[in-house]
């Protein structure tokens, strides 16, 4: 980046965004972009088109992208300053090596490359192909995701490959699957505009998913009831006409007495359950006992809530339920989603028009990166790699014997269990940053130092790559061509705007390069992003995420295309199942009986305080991004802990007052938020920031037993407050830092 005069530098600042580069003056110049290139934002799962400025082979500046139908221009404070990673002084330039005592210092590609796969050949020969293992991210594209699938179980022959949406969306996916036999949202966002009724449960929509905020509004406009379910009075909760205060942990009691009311009031579809749906008798006499006095005492919800939140939903004509982790981050993960997908089957409001339900998916490409065979027990298409018949159609795909495929592998947690324990010896990681996301990560620090070799791909040094043998200089989202699937479960383009400065190279480029000298280079020889995404294209015909009529052009043509769209002529499909045709075996939606069970850590008089986890708007999951961007760390500097002005009176703790959280995986110090906001009996903090101030040195690494999502949502703490000068009690690992 060129040098600024510091006026300059405070002009970027304030109108940056409507700035062009000049490579004389900086950025101040109101010269004409060379070019301005229609693509996607890279952060959540919005995935809200923009329109990004580039000069002289630099993202200088953006414009909004007016005709994208889903934000129609909007974006939120992140995607105004998505452009500065472009040049940021931080990005990588060349593969790096890490020397014993001494840190990094910059190497050649050969060299990178050379030793990359003689510590691959050598671990692999020395313990077995499992023995080598990748963990992954779905901020990569379809095609990238597509291709580190295929090079995992085709040039490594490994196994252990799994990926980051196992901290994110897997809860729903098994919930998704269990009851619809397919894992997306059924409608898309515009059909919360004329919704009578719209739950959103454990999803902080105003900060996570600024833009979606804006259908349900005019769902509001409309005359719709808003109702939330969050221990926070989240913004949207504010506005909302029930806001459920739920305990940290407790959903499916809430659910289950709701459905119970709907049995006991008639509240029902019963054409829709009897022709086109299974379990209902088994689902019903599970939560026959919920009262709603019962639910109101598990909850901590008042009696009189949960019954107008039953009377509401049970009543309406249209309707909309959506969720996020506030209710999957949890060992009772998939049966919260299930009790939520309950309600919305008993009322039979699904593949109608203004009925609909869905997750919402979290990183940018969260729906089409958990498709395409990034996962360790799935193969492209949301094929299962356990079953025969599937592995055999990609095995043909692939061009290798149905035997030499590998099986199921480990989940993230579980694989860094396996490295802890000394079974898997090596990692290639690309687009995760577990160190600071997975849960009690002085454990996963653990596991880092005992790895015999360690490469990683990322266009910043994140905090765990500092523990790689070899970091490789990998690509920004707007350096390659591609595509994504938004959260609605459209297909888009990603378009490539510039070229990877300095010796950085593609993303594609370095996966490819590694497959060709682990001699699979027959079965890699792709010249291009679209090539991979027309054998992404095959490879997914036939399974549920059926992305075969898909096509470039066709993406182009109509600004997006929802997948499942099995042929050439089809032109996608933005609602599901119109025909009441379930995407199970037996073409019905299934309901499944939840039972309620308490979380894996629950309070007592040692840790006596319920602590939550997630977001606040301007920073986004491990921070390595947005971290860096000036602006969203003015905004919120450090993670504060979110305290009720009750709680933080009996503790004696005063606002911004220091405060260390322990639990029984460590303890760190945060000051305090004190805000009106949040249940009494809970602290929330936000999970953006590494080494002392990481929440992750407290939360638990217990795992839900079917979808092995970590509980980030719940465990129990205690608080001290404390004097400055009492400060460095946080974890010792990081005592030097
Ligand atoms: N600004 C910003 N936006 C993001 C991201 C980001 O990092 N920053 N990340 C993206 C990604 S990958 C994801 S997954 C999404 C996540 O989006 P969200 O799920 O909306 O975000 P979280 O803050 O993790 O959690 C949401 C809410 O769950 C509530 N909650 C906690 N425990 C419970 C519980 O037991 N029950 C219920 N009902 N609610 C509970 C919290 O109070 C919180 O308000 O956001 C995406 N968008
Ligand atoms: N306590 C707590 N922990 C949580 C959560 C929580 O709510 N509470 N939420 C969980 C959730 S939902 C999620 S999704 C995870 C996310 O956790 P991570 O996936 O570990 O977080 P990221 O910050 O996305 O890390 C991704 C890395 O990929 C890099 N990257 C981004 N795009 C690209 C690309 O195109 N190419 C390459 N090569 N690299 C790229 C970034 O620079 C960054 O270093 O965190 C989880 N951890
Ligand atoms: S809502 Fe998500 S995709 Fe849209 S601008 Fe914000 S971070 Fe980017
Ligand atoms: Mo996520």
């Amino acid at each position: 980046m060129a040098t600024l005069p510091v006026q300059a530098d405070a002009i970027i600042q304030r109108y940056g965004p409507h700035l062009n580069y000049a490579p004389k003056e900086g950025f101040y110049g109101r010269e004409e972009p060379d070019k301005s290139v229609k693509t996607h934002c890279c952060f959540c799962g919005m995935q809200c088109g923009i329109k990004l400025l580039v000069k002289d082979n630099k993202v200088v500046g953006f414009d909004p992208w007016m005709e994208f139908p889903f934000n129609e221009g909007r974006l939120c404070p992140k995607g105004v300053q998505r452009y500065l990673q472009n040049n940021h002084p931080d990005r990588l330039l060349s593969p790096l090596k890490r020397v014993a005592g001494q840190g990094f210092e910059p190497v050649g590609w050969e060299e990178a490359m050379d030793t990359t796969i003689a510590a691959i050949r050598r671990i692999q020969q020395t313990y077995g192909k499992d023995a080598f293992s990748i963990l992954s991210g779905v901020s990569l594209t379809n095609e990238k995701s597509y291709l580190v699938g295929k090079l995992a179980r085709v040039a490594f022959q490994t196994k252990n490959l799994d990926y980051n949406g196992r901290l994110c969306m897997v809860s729903a996916g098994a919930g998704n699957k269990k009851a619809f036999g397919l894992d997306r949202a059924s409608n898309t966002y515009a059909d919360l505009k004329h919704a009578e009724v719209i739950i959103i449960a454990g999803a902080n929509v105003s900060e996570t998913f600024p833009t979606l905020t804006h259908w349900v509004w005019q769902a509001r406009d409309n005359g719709a009831k808003l109702i939330i379910i969050d221990p926070r009075v989240t913004p949207i909760a504010r506005t909302a006409d029930l806001h459920l205060d739920v305990r940290p942990g407790t959903d499916s009691a809430l659910y289950g007495a709701m459905l119970n009311y709907l049995v006991q009031q008639d509240l029902l579809d019963h054409d829709f359950i009897d022709n086109y749906t299974m379990g209902f008798a088994d689902t019903i006499a599970a939560v026959k006992d919920y009262s709603l006095e019962w639910a109101a005492g598990v909850t901590g919800i008042s009696i009189e809530k949960i019954r107008q939140a039953a009377e509401l939903w049970g009543r309406a004509k249209t309707s909309f339920l959506l969720h996020a982790r506030g209710i999957e981050h949890h060992t009772k993960g998939v049966d919260n989603v299930l009790g939520c997908i309950n309600l919305v089957l008993a009322t039979g409001r699904i593949g109608k028009p203004y009925c609909g339900y869905g997750t919402i998916t979290g990183q940018g490409n969260g729906q089409g990166g958990r498709e395409h065979g990034h996962k360790c027990d799935q193969l492209p298409g949301n094929r299962d790699i356990t079953n025969p018949e599937h592995r055999q159609y990609i095995a043909n795909v692939w061009g290798i014997e149905e035997s030499a495929l590998p099986g199921k592998g480990y989940t993230a947690y579980a694989l860094i269990e396996a490295i802890h324990r000394g079974e898997v010896k090596g990692l290639l990681s690309i687009c995760f940053n577990p160190l600071v996301s997975l849960p009690n990560n002085q454990f996963v620090r653990e596991a880092l130092e005992k790895l015999e070799f360690y490469v990683a791909i990322d266009f910043f040094l994140n905090e765990t790559a500092r523990h790689a043998d070899i970091v490789l200089a990998g690509s920004l989202q707007e350096e390659e061509e591609g595509t994504v699937t938004t959260a609605e479960g459209r297909v888009t383009r990603i378009r490539q705007a510039v070229t990877p400065p300095g010796e950085a190279r593609a993303d594609t480029e370095i996966l490819l390069e590694i497959a060709r000298r682990l001699g699979a280079g027959d079965k890699f020889n792709f010249q291009s992003s679209e090539e991979i995404f027309n054998e992404l294209r095959v490879a997914s015909k036939g399974g549920t995420a059926d992305y075969y009529g898909i096509t470039y052009e066709k993406i182009e043509k109509q600004m997006g295309v929802f997948w499942p769209c099995p042929s050439l002529d089809h032109p996608g499909t933005p609602r599901l199942w119109e025909d009441r045709k379930f995407s199970t075996p037996d073409g019905k939606a299934h309901f499944n009986p939840v039972t309620y069970k308490p979380p894996s850590e629950v309070t007592d008089a040692e840790y006596p305080v319920v602590l939550t986890t997630g977001r606040v708007v301007s920073q986004y999951l491990s921070g390595t991004q947005t971290r860096r961007i000036g602006k969203l760390v003015d905004q919120f500097p450090e993670p504060l802990l979110e305290i009720h002005p009750e709680m933080a009176a009996r503790y004696g703790i005063t606002q911004r007052q220091l405060v260390r959280v322990s639990t029984r995986r460590g303890a760190a110090e945060f000051h305090a938020n004190i805000v009106e906001t949040i249940r009494k009996d809970t602290v929330f903090i936000p999970y953006h920031w590494p080494g002392k101030k990481s929440a992750n040195q407290l939360t638990i690494g217990t795992l839900d037993p079917v979808s092995k999502i970590p509980e980030f949502k719940v465990c129990a703490c205690q608080l001290t407050p404390l004097q400055e000068e009492e400060s460095g009690a946080g974890n010792p690992a990081y005592a030097s830092e």
